[in-house]
Formats: C-alpha cells, sequence, structure tokens
C-alpha cells in the first residue's frame, strides 16, 4: 500500500469550502468529506463546522461519533496525514472543561455529555434524594458561569425587559420552599429497548429524585416584570433559555404554558438551592426553573432568559424530542407536528429492591419489595394528583398486595413529591424463578398499563408499563 501525502494544517485549513473542498481531521489523519457533506445524518452545515480543521472537538461534543462503525465510514474518506504527526485538535478549546467532579456510586450512561441515574437501592433510602446521587441529565456541556456576570433576562409578550442578578433575585423577592420530585420523561426506557432498539440514553428506573427547592416564585418575578394576570393577551407559553449551548451556539430551551407559570399554587420556582444548598454545577447552578408536577425537560438549567410568547419553545428538545408516537411510527414517517410536547408525567412506579437478576431468600414464605410511585401534577379541580395505592405481585398479578406508602406531608394539597413504598408479597410455593410486578393508581384512578408493547415509541419516552423485576429464591 504506497504511503499518503504528508499535509500541514495549514493545507487542511485551505480546504475550509465546497469550492477548494472539505477536509477536515481525525488524530493524525487528514480526511476530504466533500462527498460525504450531503449524507451527513446531522446535515451538512453542522459537518461545515469542522471544515478545514479537526473533528475531535465535535465528536467530543456529539459522542454518538465515538463508534467503530463511524471511524471506519470516515476511514473511507482519508487522504493524507498530518505532517509529524501533529494533531490539529488542541486548536479547538475542549467543549467540557467546565464538568464538575461526581460521585462515584451514580450509574453513568455517557460521559459527554454527562448523564448519570441513581442506583436503585440508594434510590429509596430517603424521601429526598441526596444531592450528589440525584440524576443528572445533561444534553450538552455544562457550562461556565461568572457569577459576577450572570444576569437573568426577562421578557415577550406585555413586559419591559428585565435584568435580574442572583442577589437581586434572592433579596428583591419573598423566598419560597417546595418538595417536589423531578424525573426525565425518559425514566425506565430500558424496558422499551429491550423490546425494540430506540436511540436515546439508556435508563433504569433512577432518572428519579426527590428534593426540596428554594428560590422565587416565577409568577412573583414576572409579575415584578410587568405581567398583569387580568389584562389581555395573547401570550400562551413561556419559554426558557438555558446556558448550556451547542457549537453553534444554540442554546438548551423549552417551555411550559402560562397557566402552569402563573397560576396560584402552581408552585413554579426559580431555584436557587436544592435540599438547603446551593445548587451544584450539574443541577444548574445559580438559577433553574423547577416546573414541579412537570417533566424534567421543562426544568430549564443554568437559567439565562425568560420569554413570555404566543409560541412555544422552538428549541429541538421541545420540538423534535420529548414527544410521544405510536408504537408503529418510526423514525422514517414521524410528524413531529402531530404530537404535543410532553408537560405531564404519567402515573408510574417502579420496583427498587430486589434488583432484576437478584438472588432472595424469602422469610415465611414473604418477599420483602421496596419501590417508588410518581404522579404529580395539578388538577383542573384544584387538587393534586397523588398516589393513592401502589399493588405488587409476585405470581403473575392472580393475586396483589397492597404496599405501605410513605411520602411527604404535602400543603394544601399540592402533592409534587414522590411516594416510597413497601411490602411484603407472598412467593408462589416450590417456584424459584419469580417475576414482581407493581403498579400504582392515583387520585383520579389513573394507572399503569401491564405491558410495554402498547406505549412503546421511537423515543423510548413516559414507559409506564406495569415494572417487572425477575429474581431467584434461594434457600
Ligand atoms: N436544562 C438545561 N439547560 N440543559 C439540559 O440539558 N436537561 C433537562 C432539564 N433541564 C437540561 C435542562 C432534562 S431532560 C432533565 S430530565 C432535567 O433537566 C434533569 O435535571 P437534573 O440533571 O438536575 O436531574
Ligand atoms: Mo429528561
Amino acid at each position: 500500500q504506497p504511503a499518503l501525502p504528508i499535509y500541514h494544517a495549514e493545507d487542511v485549513a485551505n480546504h475550509n469550502n465546497k469550492e477548494q473542498g472539505v477536509w477536515v481531521t481525525y488524530k493524525d489523519g487528514v480526511y476530504d468529506v466533500t462527498d460525504f457533506l450531503e449524507m451527513h445524518p446531522g446535515g451538512a452545515s453542522r459537518l461545515m463546522l469542522a471544515a478545514g480543521g479537526a473533528i475531535d472537538p465535535f465528536w467530543a461534543m456529539y459522542q454518538q461519533h465515538q463508534n467503530d462503525e463511524i471511524r471506519s465510514l470516515l476511514e473511507g474518506y482519508r487522504i493524507g496525514s498530518l505532517a509529524g504527526g501533529q494533531d490539529m485538535s488542541q486548536q479547538v478549546a475542549d467543549p467540557y472543561s467546565h464538568e464538575p467532579q461526581r460521585h462515584p456510586a451514580l450509574i453513568v450512561r455517557s460521559q459527554k455529555p454527562f448523564n448519570a441515574e441513581t442506583p436503585a437501592a440508594l434510590l429509596i433510602g430517603k424521601l429526598y434524594t441526596p444531592n450528589d446521587l440525584f440524576y443528572v441529565r445533561n444534553h450538552l456541556p455544562v457550562p461556565a458561569v461568572d457569577l459576577a456576570a450572570y444576569a437573568l433576562r426577562i421578557e415577550g409578550e406585555g413586559l419591559r425587559t428585565i435584568e435580574l442578578s442572583l442577589k437581586d433575585l434572592q433579596t428583591m423577592f419573598k423566598r419560597h420552599t417546595i418538595s417536589a420530585t423531578l424525573q426525565c420523561a425518559g425514566n425506565r426506557r430500558i424496558d422499551m429497548s429491550d423490546l425494540k432498539d430506540i436511540k436515546g440514553t439508556t435508563w433504569a428506573a433512577g432518572a428519579i429524585g426527590n428534593a426540596e427547592w428554594s428560590g422565587v416564585t416565577l409568577k412573583d418575578v414576572l409579575e415584578y416584570a410587568g405581567l398583569d394576570e387580568s389584562s389581555e393577551t395573547d401570550a400562551e407559553h413561556v419559554q426558557f433559555e438555558g446556558l448550556d449551548s451547542d457549537m453553534e451556539g444554540v442554546c438548551y430551551g423549552a417551555s411550559i404554558l402560562i397557566e402552569k407559570a402563573i397560576n396560584k399554587g402552581a408552585d413554579v420556582l426559580l431555584a436557587f438551592e436544592m435540599n438547603g444548598r446551593p445548587l451544584s454545577k450539574d443541577h444548574g447552578y445559580p438559577v433553574r426553573v423547577i416546573a414541579p408536577g412537570i417533566v424534567g425537560a421543562r426544568n430549564v438549567k443554568w437559567l439565562s432568559r425568560i420569554i413570555i410568547s404566543k409560541e412555544e419553545s422552538q428549541s429541538h428538545w421541545q420540538q423534535h424530542d420529548y414527544k410521544s408516537f405510536s408504537p408503529n411510527t418510526d423514525y422514517d414517517t414521524v410528524d413531529w407536528d402531530s404530537a404535543p410536547a410532553i408537560q405531564e408525567p404519567n402515573v408510574t412506579s417502579a420496583i427498587c429492591s430486589p434488583n432484576n437478576h437478584e438472588a432472595v431468600t424469602t422469610s415465611e414464605g414473604m418477599i420483602p419489595v421496596k419501590g417508588f410511585a410518581y404522579r404529580s401534577s395539578r388538577m383542573k379541580s384544584g387538587g393534586g394528583h397523588s398516589i393513592v395505592r401502589v399493588d405488587v405481585s409476585a405470581d403473575g398479578g392472580k393475586t396483589w398486595t397492597v404496599a405501605d406508602l410513605r411520602s411527604v406531608p404535602a400543603k394544601r394539597s399540592r402533592a409534587w413529591s414522590w411516594s416510597l413504598w413497601e411490602a411484603e408479597v407472598p412467593a408462589p410455593a416450590a417456584q424459584r424463578d419469580i417475576e414482581i410486578i407493581c403498579k400504582a393508581t392515583d387520585n383520579a384512578y389513573n394507572t399503569q398499563p401491564d405491558s410495554v408493547a402498547g406505549v412503546w415509541n421511537l423515543r423510548g419516552v413516559l414507559n409506564n408499563a406495569w415494572h417487572r423485576v425477575k429474581v431467584q429464591v434461594t434457600d
């Protein structure tokens, strides 16, 4: 095989357009990707960002590239090597240079962006999840925040544009504390991907946690900015933007309905404390949205901007993710506009102890089972949805044991927190391999579907099928 030509960084830099050809480097390899541009699944314009330079930092940002299949696809476009084994990747700053230290017990699902869940056994230890064990769901690098320069901008329909520092938030408004559970809409995705492959972060049941959040109400801040509930306004949505952004400078964003934002008792906070401590870097320092009873994705971290608008957030995560479809809808047929952005979570529960495939011993024929159940959203009639019952079965659903529930006392029927539960379930006699099942019911008698098949969807969201774990009884 003849040796490939040697190029210098300047040669590559000169090939940053379609006329000259589009070259990129990866480690010490030089690649001409001109013909691949239109085939790039992320779009030609994304790939053009790397034109004339290293793709390493982009692959570090979008880690789905880090596999053999894509590396060998790239090798097909190789035209040479960089002189002296150079590497151009140093010329672009690592977007992941501000990541914090994390607790070693977290189950890491992806490093960059960082996604990690709480191990099941630790999840049910306390009604309040310890901050450093609380699941982390980042879509982008953790942003660097300079508190001296931090300003939360508030603007939009019927408001005067204002900017508030963290200190302003802390001193100008009444402080509120609420208990609320946060859950990723993708929690329990693993049971869906076991049935049929899903693109998306794998989550067992640990992408959920409960905390006491302190901050100021969104309602108070919007009123300060001039929102008048009694005035006629066309505004329907409150959009949020985070300080975290991708390599094109596009930030994370989401929105909630204005009714949720301004209703008295809806309890939407601009939170700066979690369980009595300032927010950590992973959980949104210095300020995040806590919209209790709304899925995690709308609880924007590192909050930089609030916009009252006629329109929903146009962000990728509001429009083209965090939506559910029929089990037969796939990426070739999906019409994202046809489905609403997920706001309120459905009723769910999970068995956290014993673990799937764990060996268990029975005591007088009983198996101790523990887990969580969650459903919280504000009902139109005023109260909050809350868990009223969890049923557990060890014989495929022929007989059910009602679990004991434990939860944070809720104020004024606003139940934003999960329930933890435990039950002693009779094991079928003379059977070694047992499947334990749980399902929860809320106060509106919503309950969970028995199988994953009927709720399967291409994004693997809102899986609330009966949770099942298989255990082996030993003596
Ligand atoms: N906010 C910003 N700015 N960036 C993000 O990636 N992820 C969202 C939400 N807020 C996200 C964000 C999602 S999908 C979830 S589930 C929650 O944050 C997770 O919050 P946590 O990491 O504090 O548990
Ligand atoms: Mo999420």
